[in-house]
């Protein structure tokens, strides 16, 4: 296993770095300490040909001028919170309402949008890097200062780990991913319809029209929310439940998972035979089918177009503090927010 590092790019004065990590067995994974973006996963389709399965650009430029969040982390907050407002203990902090009037994705100065520090980690199994950010009391609205570690880990059984920790100094609000577009096809060879998507989850979050949760939690049975038995995503492209119609012909959902503690989420092509079998701590998964992405620029030489991507986003239930019932993402200067997801890609389909 191996690091090596190059220059991909400035921003206000900064060296932009692009990591590679490779392991022993066929795997690699770029990476860069802007928004701790990961900008290829390789991997072997069941004949051995490695190819990359996600979303990224070539050139640094393009992820500042067109990024819509390719393979960065989110934070502080992931999703949407209503009018960019929120209280805690009686005090409204109004956050920067960079989707009018709401506020997405941590603001528009948020973690997709900074330099992390950096640091290697070489251990007897795997190799990495951990990030490091402060981000200072205010910033973007949020009270206190926040600071996060953010470690990524690639072992030679082809998982890559995300690990993200965050203390504050004041009682505050953290919900924390990773926003990687998967398309296991290889080299965007074709969209995501034809993947296959399992998960363990009998209710998934109501959107309104802004695509905020109403507080509303729906029954997957019976509906393509269903993932239990693995489900085609095209189905929910094609669906014309209001729910799919509503999140432009697709899903942009909150899938809650049925059991606490560990869940697991399979992401299957046939045609390549990749499978993804996600494991994360997290009580529910955004999925988001590019429903919007397309648009006049390329992808490596791929035209952007919608569903040419799978984002599947680990996250708390969303941070609404006019709904009661959902527990919030606090974060005390008590305590430490500590959340793991992993990516393990085999080369065969697995489990559904
Ligand atoms: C996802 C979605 C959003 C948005 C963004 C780019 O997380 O929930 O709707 O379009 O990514």
């Amino acid at each position: 296993m191996k690091m090596t590092d190059t220059l991909f790019g400035h921003t206000n004065d900064e060296p932009v770095m692009e990591y590679t990590l490779v392991n022993d067995s066929g795997m690699s994974v770029s990476c860069l300490n802007y928004s701790c973006t990961i900008t290829k996963i390789l991997v072997p389709d069941r004949c051995g040909n490695i190819e990359n399965v996600v979303l990224g650009f070539d050139q640094f430029f393009d992820y500042l001028d067109l990024s819509p969040y390719f393979g960065c982390v989110v934070g502080r907050a992931a999703g949407r919170i209503r009018n960019a407002e929120f209280t805690l203990d009686g005090e409204s902090c109004q956050l920067t309402a960079n989707e009018e009037p709401n506020h997405l994705h941590g603001g528009k100065k948020g973690f997709h949008s900074v330099i992390w520090k950096s640091e290697p980690i070489e251990t007897e199994s795997a190799v990495g890097l951990k990030f490091f950010y402060r981000s200072k009391d205010g910033e973007e609205g949020y009270p206190g200062n926040l600071d996060t570690t953010i470690i990524y880990l690639l072992n030679n059984q082809n998982e890559l780990s995300i690990t993200y920790e965050a203390r504050t100094d004041q009682k505050t609000i953290v919900n924390l991913t990773n926003h990687s577009y998967f398309n296991l096809s290889g080299n965007l060879k074709r969209d995501c319809s034809e993947h296959v998507l399992q998960l363990d989850g009998d209710r998934f979050l109501e959107l309104d029209s802004d695509l905020i949760p109403t507080g509303r939690l729906l029954e997957a049975a019976n509906t393509p929310f269903d993932f239990k038995h693995g489900r085609l995503l095209k189905s929910g492209m094609k669906s014309s439940h209001p729910q799919n119609v509503l999140a432009g012909n697709g899903y942009d959902h909150h899938l809650v998972f049925s059991k606490k503690g560990e869940n697991t989420v399979v992401l299957t092509d046939k045609e390549s035979g990749r499978t993804l079998l996600m494991t994360t701590d997290q009580p529910c998964v955004v999925l988001y089918t590019a429903n919007h992405l397309e648009g006049l620029y390329s992808i490596s030489g791929v035209r952007a177009r919608n569903y040419l991507g799978v984002c599947l986003e680990t996250q708390g239930l969303p941070i609404d503090f006019n709904q009661p019932h959902f527990p919030a993402t606090l974060l005390n200067p008590d305590e430490v927010y500590r959340s793991t997801t992993t990516y393990r890609f085999f080369s065969k389909t697995i489990g559904v």
